[in-house]
């Protein structure tokens, strides 16, 4: 059992968790940077450790100073968040040499899962449906003509190591293959030290559709549905829903139990998202994340499962509270991340908030840490709060969306509150009828 949970992360995320062990009655400690002595969860927490300077290399991302917050403060557990080292398979492997227990997955399931290559084999060893490609690395020029010819173009040039769309070439025919194929491995070695690539099928107008797991690490695993994460700009998403509009009840429980099953063979432990491509019916695999996602919410909100209590039941050896056959999917929910940038240019606007108002009501949630006279700091991603609206149906979630919209205030800085403000009374919207391009191509007709 864990008795006390250190939060090595910041913003809403680092309050999201705090809850959590709050509600749960386990006393938890905070690090912070120096930039980060005024945000809420800090003021919240039981215990405050300031591990650092403002720089995430010096604090957040600072393994030695986060175990050594550990010894100080008797804390036996860490709950890493999302992002900074959710996804370190070293820092995993440090906490549980020091006696510390991790709240995610194993060293290996992260490692295998960070590698693309190594994650797609696993998938489909597992039984999970993949995107028709190279069968591992493409290593020689020969190799890249003979599987493109093989899987027909247009192909996409991958590398092993990116993920999140980072070093991704497409080619349309022989004709630029070689080039993609090469400029992606110089890429990749530049960005990542590792120069290894993939191909596959490029496929043109996808959604973007993860399945929510959880496992026990014992074998026993679920699914908790899918959530639609279509609507992205340059690879942040933006507006997520659960369930997709794209998928009925049939196919939501035959890929969760694909999904489910995979998880209970690689005795996977705590929370995991399967991220695929859909396109005409078909699901392709393309990556998997091995921790909490920003977007949890609206699977809490359509499920009733609170999935950081979860992760921590998990951490603590006493299994999944539910069962597969005991989860009801009910209802629609919306989740609008409130950025602090520019609605347009998405040019990150960091400073004081004069004057701040969440809304609420009936199937109305924010998580977020901002308050009024918050200042905040430039070091870090600009994600300030999340909106997540929950309706019984998705037309009764949009106007309740666009009511909870009318009444969020956030003033002295710029927020991506206008462009949802749009995105609610637009028609394509309105019938759930949208691709992963569909918010660029969106952005760019827009007249100023
Ligand atoms: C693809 C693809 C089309 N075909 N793979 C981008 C992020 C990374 N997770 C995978 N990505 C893509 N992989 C094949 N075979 C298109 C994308 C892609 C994308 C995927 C999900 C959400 C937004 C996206 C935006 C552009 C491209």
């Amino acid at each position: 059992m864990v008795s006390k949970i250190l939060i090595a992360n910041r913003g809403e995320i680092a309050l999201r968790v705090l809850r959590a062990c709050k509600e749960l009655g386990i006393p938890c400690v905070v690090v912070h940077s120096t930039a980060d002595a005024d945000a809420m969860h800090v003021r919240l927490a039981d215990e405050s450790v300031c591990i650092g300077p403002p720089p995430s290399r010096e604090s957040y991302l600072n393994i030695h100073q986060i175990v050594a917050a550990c010894e100080i403060t008797g804390a036996d557990a860490v709950h890493p968040g999302y992002g900074f080292l959710s996804e370190n398979a070293k820092f995993a492997e440090i906490l549980e040499a020091h006696g510390i227990t991790f709240i995610g997955p194993t060293a290996e399931h992260i490692r295998i899962m960070g590698d693309k290559i190594t994650a797609k084999t696993t998938a489909q060893e597992l039984g999970i449906p993949v995107v028709p490609g190279s069968d591992g690395e493409v290593k020689t020029e020969e190799d890249a003509l003979r599987t493109a010819a093989e899987i027909g173009y247009p192909v996409l040039i991958k590398a092993t190591a990116g993920g999140g769309g980072r070093g991704m070439k497409v080619a349309k025919s022989a004709d630029d293959l070689i080039e993609a194929w090469s400029t992606a491995r110089t890429e990749a070695a530049a960005a990542f030290g590792n120069d290894a690539v993939y191909m596959e099928k490029y496929l043109g107008k996808p959604r973007h559709i993860e399945i929510q797991v959880f496992g026990d690490g014992e074998g026993n695993a679920i699914h908790l549905g899918e959530r639609d994460c279509s609507l992205q700009r340059r690879h942040q998403k933006v507006w997520e829903e659960a369930n997709s509009p794209a998928l009925n009840v049939e196919q939501r429980m035959k890929i969760g139990q694909v999904c489910a099953d995979a998880m209970k063979k690689l005795k996977y432990r705590g929370a995991g998202t399967i991220e695929f491509l859909y396109e005409n019916g078909e699901f392709y695999f393309i990556e998997m994340n091995t921790r909490l996602q920003v977007e949890h919410p609206i699977t809490e909100a359509i499920t009733g499962i609170d999935l950081v209590h979860e992760q921590i039941r998990v951490a603590s050896g006493g299994g999944l509270s539910v069962k597969q056959e005991d989860i009801n999917f009910h209802g629609h929910a919306i989740e609008c991340r409130i950025n602090a940038e520019d609605a347009r240019t998405f040019v990150p606007s960091p400073g004081t908030i004069t004057h701040f108002h969440a809304p609420g009501g009936l199937g109305v949630r924010v998580d977020s840490g901002a308050y009024q006279g918050y200042k905040i700091p430039p070091y870090y991603d600009s994600l300030i709060g999340k909106l997540i609206v929950f309706g019984r149906t998705r037309v009764e979630c949009m106007m309740r969306l666009r009511r909870a919209l009318d009444e969020f205030v956030v003033d002295g800085i710029k927020t991506t509150l206008p462009l949802f403000q749009d995105l609610v009374d637009n028609q394509d919207i309105a019938n759930g009828e949208y691709d992963i391009h569909w918010l660029e191509n969106y952005l760019a007709k827009k007249p100023a």
